[in-house]
């Protein structure tokens, strides 16, 4: 008897994720030189307790245990990111061959165990050397340094990877990295609107660039996308009015990022806006940006609600709801709960611009994990947050949308940016004193969905035990 519980379709992608500077430590081996993070973390103040990701959780010295971590869970992908400075250490243009062989060893360690390898080519950890010889983002010589890099990665490493990532979310390396409102993001230096329009310009212009040298050089034909935290969009109510309200605000939100890479073009709203200080660049450029994906990536962490408001300035017909304070929320200020999104992302995504394929790249929280007397973690809150987006990722899959797979962020507690080690997002708990594992809860809950691909029912032989 099939009785099951959100039965997901028989390829669905289960999936965990990480980030280089996140888990990786290994700073100052083999090679590596600085990135704009490690140089961050120096900053008196920028990081709780002044932590760094000097060691991490290791995972470069023991990328093979938790490969093994991931077998035993039964995950089909795992999406790691690259961090470009072990690849390039410096302005040379010379390639590190050892920084290469760790992500040969890995991606082999993961084939070797049936996982499939997801990389990310750039999560935020942009070379010191790049700020230092031309200021990062500012200058156009970074997009044209990031396609090298990434044409690089691809022609050693193209033939094993199964989806490429070009860049996980522009806004946190670019609107909350240069701007002095929120300085819990690398470099943390504050630029002008101009400067700030003109870096996102050569970010998304970076990554059309890479798209195009990926698979000019991939030894196979690659997939690749990105991975972007468009605002995550739900309409107050479902009722045909606000529905358009949302699609229509994620459009003009997405106006200086997804909008020009599906669209060709900058959203008209966006330029306006910025007049003046709105980006300067070519056709040829815009086209680039323009290049097609196979693929796109969604971030999906905390909802924005969006009304129809015939009253809405400049008429664009839609508002932001503010959510009051005591929405419920995960251990993050800004986590609010809202398990709706990741049904509304990959619909109003595949609404708007019609993408092959939708992958939701990251989804998670944190929770204030501690071990029970026996060394149990019982992140019941935990297993509640992915249970409850994962119906709704369910019905997007149900109702037809090109939902194709589920990355769990994150495999491990981890490098949690300026919040350091206080703030935990794995299924597995770190000990950041001795860097040993041990599966949560939330790791028995996800292992039972992908063995069933479905929440619940069936066999009934939850548990975990297997
Ligand atoms: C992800 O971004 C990151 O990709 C991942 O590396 C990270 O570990 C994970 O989130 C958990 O944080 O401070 O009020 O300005 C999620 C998208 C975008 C959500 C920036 C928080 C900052 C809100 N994040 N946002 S605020």
């Amino acid at each position: 008897m099939s009785n099951l519980f959100c039965p997901f379709p028989k390829d669905f992608l289960w999936g965990a994720a990480t980030a280089a500077y996140q888990v990786e430590g290994a700073a100052r081996e083999d090679g590596r030189t600085p990135s704009v993070w490690d140089t961050f973390c120096r900053r008196s103040g920028a990081i709780a307790m002044d932590y760094t990701g000097d060691v991490a959780t290791d995972h470069y010295h023991r990328f093979k245990e938790d490969v093994a971590l991931m077998k035993a869970l039964g995950l089909k992908a795992y999406r790691f990111s690259v961090s470009w400075s072990r690849i390039f250490p410096d302005a040379s243009g010379k390639a590190n061959p050892k920084g290469l062989d760790f992500y040969q060893r890995l991606v082999d360690e993961l084939r070797g165990a049936g996982i499939e390898p997801w990389m990310t080519l750039f999560h935020w950890d942009l070379p010191q050397w790049t700020e230092d010889s031309f200021r990062g983002w500012e200058s156009k010589q970074c997009a044209h340094a990031f396609a090298d890099y990434a044409g690089f990665m691809a022609k050693h490493l193209g033939d094993r990877v199964s989806g490429f990532m070009t860049i996980n979310e522009f806004t946190c390396f670019l609107d909350k990295a240069y701007t002095a409102s929120n300085e819990q993001f690398a470099p943390g230096k504050v630029v002008s609107r101009r400067v700030l329009n003109q870096a996102r310009h050569h970010a998304v212009y970076g990554h059309g660039l890479a798209v195009q040298a990926i698979r000019a050089s991939s030894p196979t034909p690659a997939r690749v996308g990105l991975a972007e935290n468009i605002p995550n969009i739900v309409p107050i109510l479902e009722s045909p009015e606000h529905i358009a309200a949302a699609r229509n605000a994620l459009r003009e939100l997405s106006g200086m990022y997804l909008t020009p890479i599906f669209e060709g073009a900058y959203h008209p709203a966006y330029l306006e806006s910025q007049a003046a200080d709105a980006p300067v660049f070519t056709d040829s450029e815009m086209k680039v940006i323009h290049t097609p994906i196979d693929l796109v990536g969604l971030n999906l962490y905390a909802p924005t609600y969006i009304r129809h408001d015939p009253a809405a300035p400049r008429g664009r017909g839609w508002s932001k709801v503010r959510n009051d304070a005591h929405y419920p929320r995960m251990d993050m200020p800004w986590l609010h709960i809202g398990p709706s999104i990741l049904y509304w992302g990959p619909r109003l995504v595949s609404e708007i611009w019609k993408v092959p394929a939708i992958y939701i790249t990251e989804n998670g929280c944190a929770n204030p994990d501690r071990p029970t007397a026996s060394g149990e973690i019982l992140d019941t809150a935990r297993v509640m947050y992915l249970q409850q987006h994962l119906v709704h990722a369910h019905r997007a899959t149900a109702e037809g949308y090109p939902l194709k797979g589920y990355f769990l962020w994150s495999l491990l507690d981890n490098f949690e940016w300026a919040f350091g080690y206080t703030k935990r997002f794995g299924i597995h708990y770190v000990n950041f004193e001795t860097l040993e594992r041990t599966p949560k809860l939330s790791a028995r809950f996800y292992a039972d969905v992908i063995r069933r691909n479905a929440l619940g029912g069936g066999d009934g032989d939850g548990g975990g035990e297997r």
